[in-house]
């Protein structure tokens, strides 16, 4: 029956989960590794936080219907890329640039999409810097390359789309146009704050360095 071949999938679904356990650690650790490496070599650390989550069953069955795929794991695990998802919210949008391309540049690491929604937010206002990339798991029998999400935002980034998502949670029917309009242009006024905030720092990283260099000047003599 339809619920039997439902339940078994599920258990099935929780052993293929495990991949994905594996990966968002594997993923976690190189992360780290960037985070602790640009600390010590430059100084400053340009990632606030990082937050990875496996997508739930329930989700993972909701999508597989609402995209009209096969209910099978061998479709699941080729169409749905957002199993094993990492979050990282940087200081300053140059710094999504920067841990982006850090991450690509790994040679375990396969790029397969980027969504850039910082040059081209979504019609809602939503902006970060989506990649969807595979990176191999060893287990005890075989290799499997694994699907994750990133997702990379500045803090103004993740508020909007954190209470954004809050707002709308669980509520089906039509939202008002003025309640759209005016999250559109929270979305805004959270991207200009990004940009003044980039703004103050490179301002500020001009006069470090102009103050090293006098140093350095009055060193000489
Ligand atoms: P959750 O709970 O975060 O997992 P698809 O993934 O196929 O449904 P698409 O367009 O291929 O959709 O993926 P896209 O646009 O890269 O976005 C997927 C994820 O980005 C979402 O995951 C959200 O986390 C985030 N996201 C995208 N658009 C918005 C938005 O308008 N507002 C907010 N707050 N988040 C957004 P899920 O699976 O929807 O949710």
């Amino acid at each position: 029956t339809n619920f039997n071949h439902m339940k078994s999938l599920k258990i099935e679904l929780l052993r293929f989960m495990m991949s994905y356990k594996f990966a968002l650690e594997e993923m976690n650790t190189k992360i780290n590794i960037l985070k602790q490496e640009f600390q010590y070599i430059h100084d400053y650390n340009p990632i606030e936080h990082v937050k990875s989550r496996l997508k739930a069953p329930e989700s993972i069955l909701n999508k597989v219907h609402r995209k009209g795929y096969k209910f099978s794991v061998k479709e699941i695990r080729e169409n749905i890329r957002d199993i094993a998802g990492i979050r990282i919210t940087c200081s300053y949008i140059s710094d999504i640039y920067k841990i982006s391309s850090m991450l690509q540049k790994q040679k375990d690491v396969k790029l397969i999409e980027i969504k850039d929604y910082i040059k081209n937010p979504k019609p809602n206002g939503y902006q970060s810097l989506h990649l969807i990339v595979q990176i191999p798991i060893f287990m005890s029998d075989r290799e499997e390359q694994i699907f994750v999400e990133i997702q990379i935002r500045t803090i103004a980034m993740d508020f909007w789309a954190s209470l954004e998502h809050k707002i709308y949670y669980k509520y089906n029917k039509e939202i008002p146009q003025h309640i759209k309009d005016e999250l559109k242009e929270a979305a805004v006024t959270a991207s200009q704050l990004d940009r003044k905030m980039e703004k103050l720092q490179e301002e500020m990283n001009q006069l470090k360095e102009e103050e090293d260099d006098n140093l350095q000047e009055l060193r000489m003599y």
